[in-house]
C-alpha cells in the first residue's frame, strides 16, 4: 500500500504498511483501485454521456475513500462492482472502440479474487505515476476532488443539485489519466478550488433553506439523567430522522464532533430531546465512546477504528463502514432507526464528561446580522485582526500549537472559526470584545463556506478592492481531503498568505511547494510566538 492523503501520513510522507488512521493494506488498495475504476468511468462520460445513476454514484464512491470514512474491504469491492458496471453502460450506450480506451476504463474481473489481485498491482498505485511533480499535482487534484466528492452528497442527499459540478469531476479526471502537462495540471488544481467554491455555496443553500440560518446558540456540555444515543459526523438528514424518529420514547440525543453545529439551526430546537453536545472531536471518540454508555451512530467521518468493549454500541450509515459493525437499515429512501432506539433504552444514561456550554451559531447570516457592531469595533481599533483558525483537528501533539496559539492572541483579536479544529479551543473562556465573542463558530468544515461569505462582505462593507487587504489572516489546521478543497477554494478566491500546519501535505513535491509559496505565500506554522508575530504584528 501507498496512501499519503492525509495529514497523519506516516513521516509525513506516506504509510506503506498500514495506515496511521487503522486502514489496513488489502483495504488501501482496493481503494486506490477504487478511485482508479471512477477515473475510467469519468473518462467514458466525459465523451459524451451522464445521467443520474452515474451523477448520483461518483460523489458518494469519492466519499468513500476519504479518511476515516470505510475501512470495510467488501463496501470498497461494492462499490468498484458499480462502477464498472455504469462503466460498461457508458461504454456500450456510446459504442466506444475499447481499443482506443486506457486500462482505467478497460480493465474487468470475473471473481472478487481478481479484483483483489488487480488493487494489489502497482499499476493502480499512486506511486505509478513516477514524475514526483506530476503525481502531486494529481493527487492534489484529486483530493480536493473528493472532498468536493463529500460536500455534493450532502447537498444532494437535502435535494440540491448542481450539474456543472458532476461535469467538472468527469472532465477533471479524465484529464488527469490523459495530461502530463504541469501547467495545465496547475491551472487545473486552481479550477478544481473554483468548483470547491461552487459546491460549498450549494451546500450552503441546501442547508440553511432546509433548517434555516444558523444563530447564536448556546449547547450543553452536560447529561441529562436519561438514555442516550450519540450521533457523530456530519449528515443533518440522518440527524432529522433520528430526532423525529426517537420522540417522547424516553430517550436523548446528543451530538459527538463535527454534529455539533446542528444546534445551531432553528429547525433543530423544536425537540426537547435535542439534549445537547458530547465530548470534543473525532480522535478522543475511543474514550469518550466508552463513557457514553448508550449507542453511537456515525453518519460520516472520522470514524476511529472501535474497540471492543463498545463496538456493539456503534451503527454505521451511508457512507460509512468497518467490519462487524451494524449498518442502519433504509426503508423507501428513510432510514429506520428503531433498532438504535430500542438499543438506547437499555443503556445506562451517559457518564458525565464536562460542565457549561459552548457558545456558536455565528455563520454568515448572523455574523452580518451583527456587521455594523464589527464594523465600528474594527474602525474604533478595538478589534486589530481577525484570525481564521478552522479546518481539523487530529491527534498529533504538534496541534497543542492551536491551543496555545488561541490562547496567547492578543486580546484585540476575533478567531473565525469552522471545522473540527475548534475543539482546540472553543472550551477556553476567551472573553468578549463590546459583546461580541473571541471565537466565533460558524460551524461543521462543511460551512467552511460561510467564513468566505463573511470575508467578502467585509471587503465590501470595508470598500476594499481586494480580499488581501482586510485584516484578517488565515492559520488553517488541516486532516483530511474536504480540507484540500477548502484550501483550494481558498487559493481560487485570490486569498493569499495561508499559514497551513501542523504539516505541509505529504503529497506536495518540493517543486509543487515552491510555486505555492512563491504564487500564494503558503507556508508551514512555525512557532506560536513567531506566528503570532507573522499573522497579528
Ligand atoms: Fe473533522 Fe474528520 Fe469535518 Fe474532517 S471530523 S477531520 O474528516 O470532516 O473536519
Ligand atoms: Fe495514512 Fe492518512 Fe492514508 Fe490513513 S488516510 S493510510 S493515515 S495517509
Amino acid at each position: 500500500m501507498f496512501c499519503f492523503q492525509c495529514q497523519e501520513a506516516a513521516r509525513n510522507e506516506g504509510c506503506t504498511v498500514r495506515g496511521v488512521c487503522g486502514k489496513d493494506e488489502e483495504t488501501a488498495n482496493l481503494q486506490d483501485l477504487l478511485v482508479y475504476t471512477i477515473k475510467g468511468l469519468a473518462y467514458v462520460c466525459n465523451k459524451g454521456y451522464l445521467d443520474e445513476e452515474i451523477t448520483d454514484y461518483i460523489p458518494k464512491a469519492l466519499f468513500t475513500t476519504i479518511t476515516n470514512v470505510n475501512f470495510d474491504k467488501n463496501d470498497i469491492i461494492s462499490y468498484i462492482k458499480r462502477g464498472v458496471e455504469l462503466r460498461e453502460k457508458v461504454i456500450e450506450k456510446l459504442n466506444l472502440n475499447r481499443e482506443e480506451l486506457p486500462k482505467q476504463a478497460t480493465w474487468t474481473y470475473e471473481s472478487d479474487e481478481d479484483i483483489i489481485k488487480m488493487a494489489n498491482s502497482d499499476e493502480v498505485r499512486i506511486l505509478a505515476e513516477k514524475n514526483e511533480d506530476i503525481r502531486s499535482l494529481k493527487e492534489l487534484i484529486t483530493y480536493g476532488i473528493k472532498g468536493i466528492g463529500a460536500y455534493l452528497t450532502h447537498a444532494m442527499r437535502l435535494g440540491y443539485n448542481n450539474e456543472e459540478i458532476h461535469k467538472f469531476i468527469i472532465r477533471a479526471f479524465s484529464r488527469l489519466i490523459e495530461s502530463e502537462d504541469v501547467d495545465e495540471l496547475f491551472n487545473l488544481a486552481l479550477e478544481t478550488g473554483k468548483y470547491a467554491v461552487e459546491t460549498l455555496a450549494l451546500l450552503d443553500k441546501a442547508n440553511t433553506e432546509t433548517y434555516g440560518h444558523p444563530e447564536i446558540t448556546e449547547v450543553s456540555l452536560e447529561v441529562r439523567d436519561r438514555p442516550g444515543i450519540l450521533i457523530s459526523g456530519h449528515d443533518l438528514k440522518d440527524l432529522e430522522e433520528l430526532l423525529e424518529q426517537s420522540k417522547g420514547q424516553g430517550v436523548d440525543i446528543y451530538t459527538h464532533s463535527e454534529m455539533l453545529p446542528a444546534h445551531y439551526y432553528p429547525f433543530f430546537k423544536k425537540y426537547e430531546h435535542f439534549a445537547g453536545n458530547y465530548g470534543g472531536s473525532w480522535w478522543r471518540q475511543t474514550e469518550e465512546f466508552e463513557k457514553f454508555n448508550g449507542p453511537i451512530v456515525m453518519t460520516t467521518n472520522c470514524l476511529v477504528p472501535p474497540k471492543d468493549s463498545y463496538k456493539d454500541r456503534v451503527y454505521v450509515t451511508n457512507e460509512v463502514g468497518y467490519p462487524g459493525l451494524k449498518r442502519i437499515p433504509e426503508k423507501n429512501g428513510k432510514k429506520d432507526f428503531s433498532e438504535v432506539i430500542e438499543h438506547a433504552k437499555k443503556c445506562k444514561p451517559p457518564t458525565p464528561l464536562e460542565k457549561g456550554k459552548i457558545v456558536g451559531g455565528f455563520a454568515h447570516n448572523q455574523v452580518l446580522a451583527l456587521a455594523d457592531k464589527i464594523i465600528e469595533a474594527v474602525k474604533s481599533g478595538k478589534i486589530r485582526k481577525f484570525v481564521v483558525m478552522a479546518g481539523c483537528d487530529g491527534r498529533h501533539k504538534t496541534r497543542e500549537y492551536y491551543t496555545e496559539f488561541a490562547k496567547k492572541l492578543p486580546k484585540d483579536t476575533v478567531i473565525l472559526t469552522c471545522g473540527c479544529a475548534k475543539y482546540r479551543f472553543i472550551k477556553l473562556d476567551l472573553g468578549e470584545i463590546d459583546g461580541i465573542p473571541r471565537v466565533l463558530d460558524a460551524g461543521q468544515c462543511n460551512d467552511s463556506y460561510s467564513l468566505v461569505k463573511i470575508a467578502l462582505a467585509l471587503k465590501d462593507a470595508f470598500g476594499l478592492e481586494d480580499i488581501n487587504d482586510l485584516p484578517i489572516a488565515y492559520n488553517i489546521a488541516w486532516y483530511e481531503q474536504k480540507a484540500v478543497a477548502v484550501l483550494l477554494a481558498l487559493l481560487y478566491l485570490g486569498v493569499k498568505n495561508i499559514v497551513l500546519g501542523p504539516t505541509l501535505p505529504a503529497f506536495l513535491s518540493e517543486n509543487v511547494a515552491k510555486v505555492l509559496v512563491e504564487k500564494f505565500g503558503i507556508s508551514q506554522i512555525t512557532t506560536v510566538d513567531e506566528d503570532i508575530k507573522r499573522l497579528v504584528g
